[in-house]
């Protein structure tokens, strides 16, 4: 294996700038000139605008404009919008309501922006946003998505608070399974709604060049690419590559930074109006506020089965709270990303789900870490472990029996699972899990007065959305593949252009070791260039375990490209022919001979005068592709969690935690590792402590870190990681994403053990202590 190449665990190259503190995110770019953009938030839920004061804030010192929806719109600014459509079973399009990047008549949950200050500094701004005098009208809100029907609209365009009531599989067949099962599992539940909490706030920087009447942004944003398409119609920047969008570091994404934000919008449009760069950061309070939210699912799940324990159909009926406004991506999360994700890893011959997507005066809602998986792993793997004990099997039998084991596999909600090894992964972690002495080390618990619980969690996914074409059909408004252009210098150094965008994700580290591996050259001659829509021509960016899958075989085809120019090159300087030029190990001989050149030396021959043939062969070493994958790639594995509850205090401590997951062909094992690690820390929060809080009049009480429990090292034990590997067949590499998976798996497993070690008294996440122990006041004395 080469040391750098695919397999290896290479450290990560990003990582000297990182710990040294010399990455550079948004907020440490400065321009000459910058003002800086206070925004001016609801206070209220819902409420009519009558007025907006601004005499007052102008008054002040350092003020330089208030501008407000009014100014918006008088300079034709459009609305955000939501990317994919979804139709509803009667054939009806999504009532989607305006959402103007700055409110016009009305505001819809706390944190809406109503007005923006520019000011000289930051405080300044700050202060005069105190300022500004709004005359609202409060309305009625409605906060929970169970009772949205009767309420008071929060879009004149769905008076009944319905976005859509999207189906999905076979109803009839479902029913009819169900008619003739033997034993029928049902829950209800709630899937509890996240802040997506990056370590870095979200931050914009918009600036305008008169001269050229073009504009640039920085801002901490997933696809920057994107952002630019969509920013420019909005704004009305045309041609498009008048807006420059640059990403620089991110600190950290989880889905919430893929969104277009009103900020990002604002910031662009004032740098022109005030002409003058504009820059605004999030603190965390407005992060919490008006950040997208994840998760919000109100779940009524059936599993019916036959005399033996053998799964004959599932009916799911979810509402999905999307909040005041439709997101970028939020139609899609709770619909297509979730509903056909049902199947799990099993053999379930009818599936039948039916979602009503609501409006709520709540934060928007849209992906969070898993987007729709997470939600439909802990629909399938609650259902599982609750039937398995209601007919007195034991789970992991029952899931064995229960699981796909011809591949490929059609379910019957759209997903064709290419490859997997179900059984294998469970019996790996059963193994590391040391199933076997878990009824001792129960046992044990119980002499020192605490119960012991194990949970399975046994999780499929769907990474790297795909195929373009059929994703397209279903409603998605954008492709999905991904770009590259591989430049070789004439030393042999070699920069990658890659449309992915890396937040924390390794691939300045991953996509060097590709190229390292297949051009034969050592990582430190490879750099990654991403982020810039100067620099790289167009990509989708980071969403969906995609960069792996997608971003490198986009240059896998590059990099093939570049090999076969460079036998041409090869063959014309070695005289022989090109078809008996071989490439290996970063050598290109003529086959049968010791005659040969390096990489680095043919690099050079590419570009130093040569009377290469006519246009056959143009000098220089630079290609370019775009890679548009068939299939999904179907990440799955199996997570134990093992934990001890104290009955006095209802605490619930995670004693070992076992993950045996199937990523394909890993390119670097310890990033990837880094991967789950991160993952399963974001699952056991929701599960043990994470949930956003409105209150009967919308007001979010979770603002805060005081309020709002994220995972320390402290709530989370050592992990145990070990890998089953099955080559994705639908990619070059044979990869599969592994960026969300722990966060897929992670809850069910949590709540599966607490509920093992309470004798399946139901629990509700987020299972704080204080759950907890309430359920223990439920339960029969022991
Ligand atoms: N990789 C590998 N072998 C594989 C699969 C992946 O070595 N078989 C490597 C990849 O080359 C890449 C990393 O693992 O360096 C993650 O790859 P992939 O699973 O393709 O995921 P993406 O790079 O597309 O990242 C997106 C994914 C998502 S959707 C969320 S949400 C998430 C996540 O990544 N957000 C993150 N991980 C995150 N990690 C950090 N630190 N910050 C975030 O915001």
């Amino acid at each position: 294996m080469n040391a750098t190449g695919i397999g290896a665990a290479v450290r990560r190259k990003e990582d000297q700038r990182f710990i040294t503190g010399k990455g550079q995110y948004t907020d440490d770019v400065n321009r000459a000139g910058q003002a800086y953009a206070a925004f001016v938030r609801s206070p209220h839920a819902h409420a009519e605008i009558r007025g907006i004061d601004t005499s007052a804030a102008l008054a002040m010192p350092g003020v330089i404009a208030v501008l407000t929806g009014a100014d918006l719109a008088a300079d034709k600014i459009g609305g955000l919008i939501c990317g994919w459509m979804i139709h509803s079973k009667d054939g009806s399009p999504m009532k989607a309501g305006a959402h103007p990047a700055l409110a016009q008549g009305k505001v819809r949950y706390v944190g809406d922006h109503v007005a923006v200050v520019i000011a000289e500094t930051a405080l300044q701004a700050r202060d005069a946003a105190e300022a500004v005098s709004v005359d609202y009208n409060v309305l009625p809100a409605v906060v929970d998505p169970a009772k949205v029907k009767g309420a008071t609209a929060v879009h004149d365009v769905a008076p009944d608070n319905t976005v859509f009531s999207w189906q999905l599989g076979d109803k009839a067949g479902t029913d009819a399974a169900f008619a003739s099962a033997a034993h029928v599992t049902r829950l209800d539940f709630i899937n509890n709604r996240l802040v997506p909490n990056a370590i870095e706030p979200r931050a914009a920087v918009g600036d305008y060049d008169a001269g050229t009447d073009s504009f640039t942004l920085y801002t901490t944003s997933q696809n920057p690419h994107v952002a630019r398409l969509v920013l420019s119609a909005f704004i009305g920047i045309a041609p498009e590559n008048k807006l420059r969008v640059i990403a620089p570091d991110v600190g950290g994404g989880f889905g919430s930074k893929i969104f277009i934000y009103a900020e990002e919008t604002v910031c662009v449009w004032a740098a022109k109006r005030v002409g003058r760069p504009v820059k605004w950061t999030a603190d965390r309070t407005e992060a919490f506020l008006a950040d997208a939210h994840g998760r919000d699912h109100v779940t009524r799940a059936e599993l019916a089965l036959d005399a033996k324990g053998k799964m004959l159909g599932l009916r799911v009926h979810t509402i999905a709270n999307l909040g005041a406004y439709l997101s970028t991506f939020s139609s899609s999360v709770p619909t297509y990303l979730y509903a056909p994700l049902l199947s799990g890893q099993y053999d379930i011959p009818a599936i039948y789900a039916e979602v009503d997507g609501v409006y709520t005066n709540t934060a928007p809602v849209d992906a969070y870490r898993g987007a729709g998986r997470p939600e439909a792993t802990f629909v399938v793997e609650r259902l599982v472990e609750v039937a398995a004990r209601e007919i007195g099997s034991d789970p992991v039998a029952f899931r064995k029996k229960n699981f796909v084991s011809k591949f490929p596999h059609q379910t019957p909600v759209i997903m064709n699972y290419d490859v997997g090894n179900y059984p294998a992964a469970m019996d790996k972690a059963l193994e590391l899990a040391d199933y076997k002495g878990f009824a001792r080390r129960k046992r044990e618990s119980a002499k020192a007065g605490k119960l012991r619980g194990l949970g399975f969690s046994a999780y499929i996914e769907a990474c790297g959305i795909a195929p373009s074409q059929a994703v397209g059909s279903l409603g998605a408004g954008v492709g999905l593949w991904e770009s590259a252009e591989v430049r070789v210098n004439p030393t042999g150094s070699v920069e990658v252009l890659t449309g992915s965008h890396s937040h924390g994700q390794g691939h300045e580290t991953t996509f060097a070791q590709l190229v390292s591996d297949r051009l034969g050259i050592g990582i430190d001659q490879v750099s990654v260039v991403h982020g810039d829509t100067d620099k790289v021509q167009f990509g989708m960016g980071t969403y969906g375990s995609r960069s792996g899958a997608v971003g490198m075989s986009a240059i896998v085809k590059a990099l093939d490209k570049v090999i076969a120019k460079g036998r041409k090159v090869a063959a014309y300087v070695l005289e022989a022919a090109e078809s008996d030029i071989e490439f290996k190990d970063g050598r290109f001989t003529v086959a049968g001979t010791d005659k040969g050149l390096a990489f680095g030396e043919v690099a050079l021959q590419a570009y130093i005068a040569h009377k290469f043939s006519g246009q056959e062969l143009e000098p220089g070493l630079k290609e370019g592709a775009f890679y548009d994958p068939t299939n999904f790639t179907f990440p799955a594995g199996v997570h134990i969690c093992e934990l001890e509850i104290d009955p006095d205090t209802g605490v619930a401590r995670i004693d070992r935690w076992t993950a045996v997951d199937d990523f394909g062909t890993v390119i670097n094992p310890m990033i990837v590792e880094g991967q789950v690690h991160g993952g399963i820390a974001q699952g056991v929060g929701q599960a043990l402590l994470e949930g956003a809080h409105y209150d009967d009049e919308g007001q979010l009480v979770t603002a805060s870190f005081m309020d709002y429990a994220m995972p320390r090292a402290g709530d989370l034990p050592s992990y145990t990681v070990g890998m089953t590997v099955t080559p994705c067949p639908s990619n070059p590499l044979g990869i599969k994403g592994c960026g969300e998976a722990g966060a897929i798996a992670a809850p069910p497993a949590v709540i599966n053990a607490i509920t093992d070690a309470l004798g399946h008294e139901h629990v509700a996440m987020p299972a704080t202590s204080q759950e907890i122990w309430r359920a223990l006041q439920r339960m029969p004395t022991q």
